[in-house]
């Protein structure tokens, strides 16, 4: 009982790791979506590892011919505590269709069975895993061990079928013992078939419970007629253990299961191949010394092991039944004797440590194929980021020059400015000095002193023609002053006309044309 706590503890410890595992994996995504790393194929790949880790499940599957104690093996193994035998396990073919025991707990404990029938359609077991209505389903009443076995027994349930049928169902095997009898006592062609195609026994177990699944396989012929059975389930299995039975020693069909099924597969599949050799009560002789009985076993593991080309390390030698016996009776000397713990002390060690490091080698891949893609949008960010860099960093130096070439311009553009400025004020001066010369050509001082000497000569002029003449003086007079006005007028212009051409040109604006002083009106 202590060893098959040691499995249940790392079992334990094994789903704990896996926990830990999703808790860091879902940490990690946490931080991917802070960043705003997760794209929407980040966020399904680690939606599926977390899915992965969750649903993991290590298979351990039992094969071997019939009759050589697998389901009694699982009943020591798992089910001990239940005080009896819950597997059906008896001499002859009994267990008819391989069999899944497993925990389901959207589902009640019960068994399932899916209808032989079903092989006439296309779909796989694993679809109809699918569709719960193809199925036959008995519940399980884990208070009452008595019932729960009679429910169980229904994997040995068979049917007499017309060979045609059978062929039909692709259950004819020329090699098969059965149904080449039952032809050839001429029985109308009728043959015992299995009643069910699968069997899922869904079971509160707590190693079940952390994702173990066993799986128990019905002699040779089925493994050889139910392809699910070879082409999924068995090379999906973590585990596959095979058995030998030592009343027989390694027979023929023995051989031909583990070179079919099993044998150098071990590197492809990287399933863990354990081989046990089942029966060895058979050699317990209260005649002999235990010495010479282990001798006797170990002569026998070694005979297996060469024939199956394995190490004998590879070999356990167990009674399955006497340790089932021992566990229900409590009986510690028995279950010592019937070598059971060494195999699940074995089994644990191995198994377990193997498949954590199987999914953590996947999980890793997984993980690393994340990274490598975050690392590649994280690079073409940073890219994009230095090449922006680098376009401020070139547009600074433009900034620069930009500021340069506009400080050039504005200190040419304030010179000319200075200049013109310049120009302007001298130019205002000019100007000023040609209007204080036309306004003293024309200003009314000039006309009051005109008006004030004609006037003294026409007072002084004793006759008509001095008045006249004085007269005839102040407009030939006023007449000069205008015409030398209107010269200096049309100077002044020139002089404006160049000056506001010259602007026009330095500040490329239109030319403008200031209007002439005219002394005519
Ligand atoms: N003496 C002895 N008998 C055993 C031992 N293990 C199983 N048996 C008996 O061998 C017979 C076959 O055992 P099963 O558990 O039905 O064998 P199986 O491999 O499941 O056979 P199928 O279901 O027909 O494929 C039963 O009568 C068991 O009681 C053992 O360790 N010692
Ligand atoms: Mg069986």
């Amino acid at each position: 009982m202590i060893q098959s706590r040691d499995l249940a503890v790392r079992f334990e410890a094994y789903a704990d790791w896996r926990r830990r595992l999703s808790a860091g994996i879902s940490l990690l995504h946490e931080w991917l979506q802070q960043q705003d790393l997760a794209d929407a194929q980040a966020d399904v790949k680690v939606q599926q590892l977390l899915e992965r880790l969750q649903q993991d499940k290590l298979v351990v599957a039992f094969v071997a011919e019939f009759s050589r104690g697998k389901s009694e093996l699982i009943n020591a193994i798992f089910f001990a505590d239940f005080g009896q035998r819950l597997l059906p396990s008896s001499a002859g073919r009994t267990t008819m269709c391989p069999t899944e025991i497993l925990h389901d707990p959207s589902r009640p404990p019960s068994i399932r069975l899916l209808p032989i029938e079903t092989r006439l359609n296309e779909a796989t077991v694993t679809e109809f895993k699918n569709y719960a209505d193809e199925w036959v389903t008995f519940p399980l009443d884990l208070a009452a061990a008595d019932r729960m076995a009679e429910t169980l027994a229904r994997v040995s349930q068979v049917k007499r079928v017309p060979v045609a049928l059978a062929r039909k169902y692709g259950l004819f095997s020329e090699r098969d013992d059965d149904i080449l009898s039952a032809l050839e006592r001429g029985d109308e062609g009728s043959v015992d078939i299995p009643c069910w195609r699968h069997a899922e026994i869904n079971f509160p177990h707590p190693l079940l419970q952390q994702g173990l699944i066993i799986l128990d396989t019905p002699g040779l012929n089925a493994i050889g007629t139910e392809p699910e059975l070879t082409l999924n389930l068995l090379p999906n299995a973590h585990a596959v253990l095979f058995l030998l039975s030592a009343d027989a020693g390694v027979t023929k069909t023995d051989l031909d299961v583990w070179n079919a099924h099993l044998a150098g597969e071990e590197e492809a599949t990287k399933a863990a191949r354990i081989v046990i050799l089942n029966k060895i009560d058979g050699l317990w002789d209260d005649l002999k010394e235990d010495v010479e009985i282990n001798a006797e076993i170990d002569r026998q593991v070694d005979a297996s092991a060469s024939m199956l080309g394995i190490s004998s390390a590879q070999v356990f030698a167990v009674s399955a039944q006497k340790a089932l016996v021992a566990k229900v009776n409590g009986d510690d000397a028995l279950l010592t004797r019937s070598r059971l713990p060494v195999l699940e002390h074995s089994l644990s060690r191995k198994l377990i440590p193997a498949k954590r490091d199987l999914v953590g080698a996947a999980t890793q891949v997984e993980i690393r194929a994340l990274t490598a893609s975050i690392r590649a949008i994280l690079d073409s960010r940073s890219s994009g980021i230095a090449e922006q860099l680098a376009e401020m960093v070139a547009l600074r130096g433009k900034n620069q020059d930009v500021v340069e070439h506009m400080m050039a311009r504005v200190k040419e553009e304030k010179e000319r400015f200075e200049r013109g400025l310049a120009r302007y004020t001298a130019l205002r001066t000019v100007f000023t000095q040609h209007t204080t010369d036309l306004f003293d050509i024309i200003g009314l001082a000039a006309l009051r002193q005109n008006a004030s000497n004609t006037r003294q000569r026409i007072e002084d002029s004793p006759f008509t023609k001095g008045v006249r003449d004085a007269m005839g003086d102040f407009f030939a007079r006023l007449r000069a002053d205008f015409d030398q006005a209107g010269r200096q007028g049309a100077e002044i212009h020139d002089l404006m006309r160049a000056m506001y051409t010259r602007f026009a040109h330095e500040n490329n604006i239109e030319i403008y044309v200031p209007p002439q002083l005219s002394v005519l009106n």
